[in-house]
């Protein structure tokens, strides 16, 4: 998809701090610091439309986008930073579960999972949750510059053997090479029903 325009919306952190528009919407996730900021910034041809930080687990706060005036991208706060402590690490639940039982126009959320690293628990339970509630998930493997070609395709296949119940093939992922860009895009594009 051509993105002609991205701008924020505004972050919130209850359900009535959410924006009231009808408007299908894509949610990111994932563990502090894969590359999820990175990774927004790409889809959207932008260098810091989302704030990509040196300091993990920062971001508190659910940040909603809209781009090109129909898509409404959220930005989910990173998890599994360990320097956080158990009453954030809740708190951080309770805000997802929230987000997640009064989102009906979610169509999907993409999930990041760096390359290199195997699938947490943290990892898993957001899976669970998403499958709870019934929500597609589409995989994204960051970093994948990381590896070579032929080392990507072994791990994209070792990633595949954790998700067995999903039914998802992971997307390999690279900010510098803009690897995965396009069928990340196309298949954002199928989730919402919409076909550029
Ligand atoms: N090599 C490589 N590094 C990346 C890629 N995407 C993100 N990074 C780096 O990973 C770090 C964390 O990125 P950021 O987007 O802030 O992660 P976030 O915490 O998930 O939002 C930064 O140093 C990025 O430059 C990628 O595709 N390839
Ligand atoms: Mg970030």
């Amino acid at each position: 998809m051509k993105v002609s325009s991205s701008e924020f919306i505004k972050s919130a952190v209850k359900p009535d701090g959410f924006p009231d528009l009808e408007f299908p919407e894509i949610a990111f996730v994932g563990r502090s610091n894969v590359g999820k900021s990175s990774l927004i910034n790409k889809l959207l041809n932008r260098r810091a439309l989302a704030k990509t930080s040196s300091t993990p687990g920062k971001t508190r706060l659910i940040n909603f986008f809209f781009i090109n005036k129909k898509i409404i991208f959220v930005d989910l706060p990173g998890y599994g930073y360990a320097k956080v402590s158990k009453t954030e690490r809740n708190q951080w639940g309770k805000m997802m579960e929230t987000y997640f039982s009064h989102s009906n126009k979610l169509k999907a959320v993409v999930c990041l999972q760096d390359i290199r690293r195997d699938q947490s628990e943290s990892d898993r339970k957001m899976i669970d949750i998403l499958n709870h509630y019934n929500i597609p998930v589409i995989m994204v493997l960051t970093k994948s510059d990381k590896f070579s070609r032929n080392q990507r395709i072994k791990r994209i296949k070792e990633i595949e053997r954790d998700l067995p119940d999903l039914g998802v093939t992971p997307i390999p992922f690279s900010v510098p090479s803009g690897l995965g860009l396009d069928e990340l895009w196309n298949t954002i594009t199928d989730a919402i029903g919409c076909n550029e």
